[in-house]
């Protein structure tokens, strides 16, 4: 059977990281696309000289003309630029919405089959632009964000109570910024929601509290560590478990930016909320309860993602 392709929109830091684990789990051949010269190819060649020793046969080629990402299976977006210490990802978002209209119309052209995974921020905006410029199938159209931001607060709860994070279950919801939605009750250290596993002592409420806090800040503590750009590695890996459960028709429930119509009462806008991903891509969105604090905050959230498309309806009149 042949391989999968995997076509990377972008060669930057997310960009190169994806190629090499892609490459390295063999999950399929690999398009390194990018408009600057050189380096879509240069990382390429860097890893497939790297696949003789980790053994994997798969092919590696960078590219700066579309025409190679033609019958990608997987394309994943991380073209256009990251943040800098004092920005907030929406600052981003006139530059970025310009990549995504020249993005989303590539895609059309020469991938209308791919599953679309957006990365890039402003994220719950920039996915919603590139679904409506590629004009790709909904459900085939998602964004990276929630993976990522529960990978953190699962990260800094396994850390706090020494449990390994192999047994921690930690969701957010709700839009990719300092507002998003750590599901407290809903988020497990060993099977215990977490008001459960302060009541057993793995935590206290006051370590409980500074966790989801640093979660929602999580993107900002890398982005003022690195000084140079953000954060790449847990990204990359986040975005490749979506990728994976798509190829492989695994059809993991993962929080994903994802279309909605009608679920937790909203329509017409993406947002970060738990979905089955299978060989259909978005096959399923899991509705999670939520008592009143957690619907006024996941309110909260989802009025600054409407904030966003607002502003980029503004800024280009085709999306109004
Ligand atoms: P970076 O290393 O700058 O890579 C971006 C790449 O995009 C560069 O190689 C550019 O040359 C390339 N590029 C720019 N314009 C175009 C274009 N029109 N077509 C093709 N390629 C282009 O950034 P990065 O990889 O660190 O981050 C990429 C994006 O991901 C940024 O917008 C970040 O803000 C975002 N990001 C999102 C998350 C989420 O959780 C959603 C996390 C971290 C970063």
């Amino acid at each position: 059977m042949a391989r999968a392709k995997i076509a990377l929109i972008g060669a930057g830091m997310i960009g190169g990281t994806l190629a090499h684990v892609a490459a390295r789990e063999a999950l399929g051949d690999v398009i390194l696309f990018d408009i600057a010269e050189g380096t879509p190819q240069g990382k390429a060649l860097d890893i497939a000289e790297a696949s003789a020793v980790f053994g994997q046969d798969v092919a590696l080629k960078g590219a700066n003309d579309y025409a190679d990402i033609a019958g990608a299976d997987v394309c994943i977006v991380t073209a256009g630029v990251p943040r800098k210490p004092g920005m907030s990802r929406d600052d981003l978002i006139g530059i970025n919405l310009k990549v995504m209209k020249a993005v989303g119309e590539g895609i059309k052209a020469h991938a209308p089959d791919a599953f679309v995974i957006c990365i890039t921020n402003p994220l719950d905006a920039m996915v919603w632009a590139l679904q409506k410029f590629s004009g790709l199938p909904k459900e085939k159209v998602v964004g990276m964000a929630g993976v990522l931001d529960s990978a953190r607060f699962a990260y800094f709860l396994a850390e706090k109570t020494g449990v390994s994070v192999q047994d921690i279950h930690a969701w957010t919801l709700g839009g990719h910024g300092d507002d998003m939605v750590p599901m407290v009750r809903h988020s497990t250290v060993g099977g215990l929601p977490l008001p459960d596993a302060v009541a057993a002592g793995f935590l206290s409420q006051d370590e409980l509290d500074a966790i989801v806090e640093r979660t929602r800040k999580g993107g900002g503590e890398i982005v003022a560590l690195l000084k140079t750009g953000s954060a790449f590695y847990a990204p990359a890996e986040s975005a490749i478990a979506m990728a994976k459960s798509y190829l492989l028709d695994q059809k993991r429930v993962l929080p994903c930016a994802v279309w909605l119509s009608g679920e937790y009462g909203l329509s017409d806008l993406y947002v970060g909320v738990p979905a089955l991903i299978g060989a259909g891509g978005v096959e399923k969105i899991v509705e999670f309860t939520t008592n009143d604090e957690e619907k006024a905050m996941f309110e909260k959230s989802v009025a600054s993602v409407q904030g966003l498309l607002q502003a980029c309806k503004d800024i280009d009149g085709s999306l109004a």
